[in-house]
């Protein structure tokens, strides 16, 4: 098994730098959400999937339990599958499984550990589908991998709630690529987030255990590990608001006093009480997220939800 890789200008780490430094230049300070997950932030995101208060792993995990026939014979026969972010979960398994003649799958990760990993272990339980990872960012353009066995037509999976990360525009900016990646006949299966009680989606980021308060927090942990900053992590508190306005969660790093932090020879100032943007996360209404993906030119066929209508698995179609 190779793995395809997409040619990148410059080191990770020079990458890395260059978006802390854009972002903690900007008047509102942000940090890119990508950046949260490195080694240990990974760790700690696998335990908010099973925190309690955090439902979208469960109810997700529930639904795609439930319909994966339903799901499987919507993805259709002969499909390639090709999922956004490393494929080693129990919910691309339920779906290989109903899956009996894909043609292919192909993870698309931006970490090669992840992926080689993720790929190898869905190689071995699956011996008979051809697994092609390729090594990319998923918000570029995507070009496939040449398919030993000809699929009939491809279909993405991007589960997670993901694409609630990206602001409306950058949302459909990457639903638009989705469908340049699978063509007319193609088709993609997301889950998203839903809205719900404002009391529910505050404790899932505001968890007692305070996991989630350590996994944003890593972020500045990492930027002193990796771009020798010398952030002071006690100086900083998590906080995670519900946004009415953007019906997103907006999580932050609140500094607790006036400092000065350098990084890589600059300096940036930090005012007491003032907050660095580190993740927003959408919560849809089916009739918000069909509207975003057909001006993206995708149609909402179909959508399976859990009773309370937390969260829903869509089916796309070109
Ligand atoms: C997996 C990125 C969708 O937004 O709910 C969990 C990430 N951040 N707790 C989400 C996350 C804080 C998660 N996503």
């Amino acid at each position: 098994m190779s793995i395809a890789l997409t040619p990148f200008t410059g080191s990770a780490a020079a990458r890395f730098l260059h978006d802390v430094r854009a972002g903690l230049r900007q008047p509102q300070k942000r940090l890119p959400c990508k950046y949260l997950y490195d080694q240990r932030g990974s760790e700690l995101f696998d335990q908010i999937c099973d925190l309690d208060e955090y439902y979208p792993t469960r109810t997700e995990l529930a639904i795609t339990r439930r319909y994966a026939g339903e799901i499987a014979d919507q993805i259709g026969a002969g499909a390639a599958l090709v999922e956004y972010g490393s494929g080693s979960s129990v919910k691309t398994r339920l779906l290989l499984d109903e899956l009996s003649d894909a043609r292919a799958y192909v993870p698309v990760d931006i970490s090669r550990e992840h992926l080689a990993s993720a790929a190898g272990r869905i190689a071995t339980a699956y011996p008979s589908l051809d697994v092609l990872p390729v090594c990319a960012d998923f918000t570029q353009e995507l070009v496939l991998p040449v398919f030993p066995r000809q699929p009939t037509h491809s279909a993405v999976y991007f589960p997670g709630s993901t694409i609630g990360n990206f602001p409306p525009s950058a949302a459909q900016e990457l639903l638009r690529s989705i469908r340049g990646t699978v063509g007319v006949g193609g088709g993609a299966i997301l889950g998203i987030d839903l809205q719900k009680p404002v009391e529910v989606v505050t404790a899932a980021y505001n968890d007692a255990e305070g996991v989630t308060a350590a996994f944003n927090l890593n972020l500045l942990e990492r930027i002193n590990r990796e771009l020798g900053a010398d952030f002071c992590v006690d100086d900083f508190e998590h906080r995670a608001d519900y946004n009415a306005k953007h019906g997103r969660i907006d999580m932050l790093l609140v500094a607790q006093r006036d400092q000065v932090v350098e990084i890589a020879g600059e300096q940036v100032e930090f005012q007491a009480g003032e907050t660095i943007h580190t993740e927003h996360s959408h919560k849809y209404t089916l009739d918000g997220f069909a509207e975003l993906a057909a001006e993206a030119g995708l149609t909402m066929h179909k959508a399976w939800t859990d009773a309370k209508r937390w969260f829903a698995v869509v089916h796309l179609v070109a």
